[in-house]
């Protein structure tokens, strides 16, 4: 497949000279598609590249550059240190690529996505990848989720349709071109919708107050801010819908932003093996605490459960095509009879509505809407010279939902020098809030670190 159907709006669509602006720079429709051809000429061939996705509109022109030649892109954090990117880039084989915005080429695409479809008779291991998402996992460094261009397809068009997106939108945000929620959402939901596309650089609620949209995305954490921010979270009261996503959303939160906006936040539930599966619509009831009910195409289950809660599995088209290299990872994330293991803990009300009341793993931390595994962290620290011994937890933050903490047995090194190691390794994102000195880890008979004898933070 061509890029045309997935980017249906970037072909024909509006001829507006703002089209999308990031972080304070715009561009037409027709001036992305010239940046974009011209990455795709560069990566044309190529088995996969990786970009730096810092806000910005080189990020975008990369990522529509992949799509347009057919080129799997592994977009890596903008500030991902050595072990994080050299982890990526030796794992997905990627080499990164620079983008030049002034840059413009004309690309025709591609009849189908020739580099990842593989040369001669090796399958490709990218298989038919648009994206290739790097995600944390209880233990082990993160692994490479592979998100084919049919899955975000159905994606975007189950969204648009739940939430009445229309090329009428002005969609505003200010999240992180890395991940599902900032990239495939963010970014092309606009470039299909059509709606123009304003990204703020950074989520702050100024920026979101500034920016007029009628269709705003935010992580809890960001709703938080905006709703702490009163007029900034009054100036949303002509938005048409305020969308929360990747973490839960606090009940306070959600009172708060219809007190002061005048709108229920939709919240909306999903993965990035699995992209946006269940959501509130923009014409159904929103309650707080409740992520809606299942898309277009998206079947759910509660698996083992006496009282109605219990793991939420899931089929449909919006599901990943496997971890990149890791066929026994990828077969243990499904079932025996071949659904999807979320890993959280849902209620299903009578009426359908879903409740996400928790996760299955508590090496999962989930802290201002990033997905960070606690093993990741842990290695990162131990990697440090002083350190002998550590354990990440996630705690309770009114904030971040969820706050990093590492408790470390170590001599010799502060609190601050450990956060700024683990943050100049991996990401700014994964170093610990709180570093804790304990003597010895608590361990059970076996040795084993026991995390729920842990003292409080
Ligand atoms: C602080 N800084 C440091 C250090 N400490 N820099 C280096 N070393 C340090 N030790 C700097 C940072 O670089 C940054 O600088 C500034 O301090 C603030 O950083 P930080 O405190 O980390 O930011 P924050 O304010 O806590 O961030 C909150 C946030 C962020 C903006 C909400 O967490 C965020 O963008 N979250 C979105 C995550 C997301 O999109 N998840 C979606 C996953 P400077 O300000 O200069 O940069 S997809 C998903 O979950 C699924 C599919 C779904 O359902 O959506
Ligand atoms: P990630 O792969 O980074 O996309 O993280 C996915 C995880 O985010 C899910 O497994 C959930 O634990 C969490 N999540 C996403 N959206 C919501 C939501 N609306 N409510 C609760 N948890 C959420």
């Amino acid at each position: 497949m061509a890029d045309a159907p997935l980017l249906t709006a970037l072909h024909g669509g509006t001829d507006r000279a703002d089209a999308l602006t990031v972080d304070g720079r715009s561009s037409s429709y027709e001036e992305l598609l010239g940046a974009a051809g011209a990455v795709a000429r560069r990566v044309a061939g190529a088995p996969a590249f990786a970009v730096r996705a810092t806000a910005s509109l080189e990020t975008v022109a990369a990522v529509v550059g992949g799509l347009l030649a057919g080129v799997p892109v592994v977009p890596l954090a903008p500030d991902a240190g050595p072990a994080e990117s050299e982890h990526i880039l030796r794992d997905s084989g990627a080499e990164v690529v620079t983008v030049d915005f002034a840059e413009r080429a004309d690309f025709t695409p591609v009849p189908g996505p020739a580099a990842a479809a593989g040369t001669g008779t090796e399958p490709s291991p990218y298989r038919n990848a648009a994206l290739v998402l790097y995600t944390s996992g209880t233990t082990g460094p993160p692994k490479g989720v592979l998100v084919s261009r049919g899955a975000v397809a159905a994606d975007l068009d189950a969204l648009a349709q739940a939430w009445q997106w229309t090329a009428d939108d002005t969609l505003v945000h200010g999240l992180p071109l890395f991940h599902v929620h900032g990239l495939v959402l963010g970014v092309l939901g606009a470039l299909r919708t059509g709606s123009r596309l304003v990204h703020t650089g950074r989520p702050t609620p100024a920026a979101y107050a500034a920016a007029g949209g009628s269709l705003y995305f935010g992580v809890p954490t960001v709703w938080h801010r905006v709703a702490r921010d009163e007029d900034a979270a009054r100036a949303l009261a002509g938005a048409r819908l305020l969308v929360s996503g990747s973490a839960p959303l606090p009940e306070p939160v959600f009172r708060s932003l219809r007190a002061l906006t005048g709108h229920e936040p939709v919240e909306r539930y999903g993965m990035t093996e699995t992209l946006i599966t269940v959501s509130a619509r923009a014409d159904g009831v929103r309650s707080p605490g409740a992520v809606g009910t299942p898309l277009a195409g998206i079947t759910t289950r509660v698996a083992e459960s006496a009282d109605g809660i219990g793991e939420l599995q899931l089929q449909g088209p919006t599901l990943f095509d496997g971890y990149l290299g890791r066929p026994e990872a990828t077969a243990a994330s499904y079932t025996d009879d071949g659904w999807f293991r979320t890993g959280d803990i849902a209620a299903v009300g009578e009426d359908g509505t879903h409740r996400i009341v928790g996760r299955a793993s508590t090496d999962l931390i989930k802290s201002g809407g990033y997905r960070i595994g606690a093993g990741e962290v842990e290695n990162a620290l131990l990697d440090h010279p002083a350190v002998r011994e550590a354990a990440v937890v996630g705690a309770p933050d009114p904030d971040l939902g969820q706050q990093i903490v590492a408790y470390v047995v170590a001599d010799g090194v502060t609190a601050t020098e450990l956060t700024d190691f683990v943050a100049a390794r991996l990401s700014v994102h994964k170093r610990p809030r709180t570093v804790r000195f304990l003597a010895e880890l608590p361990r059970n008979a076996m040795g084993k670190p026991q995390k729920r004898l842990l003292p409080p933070v």
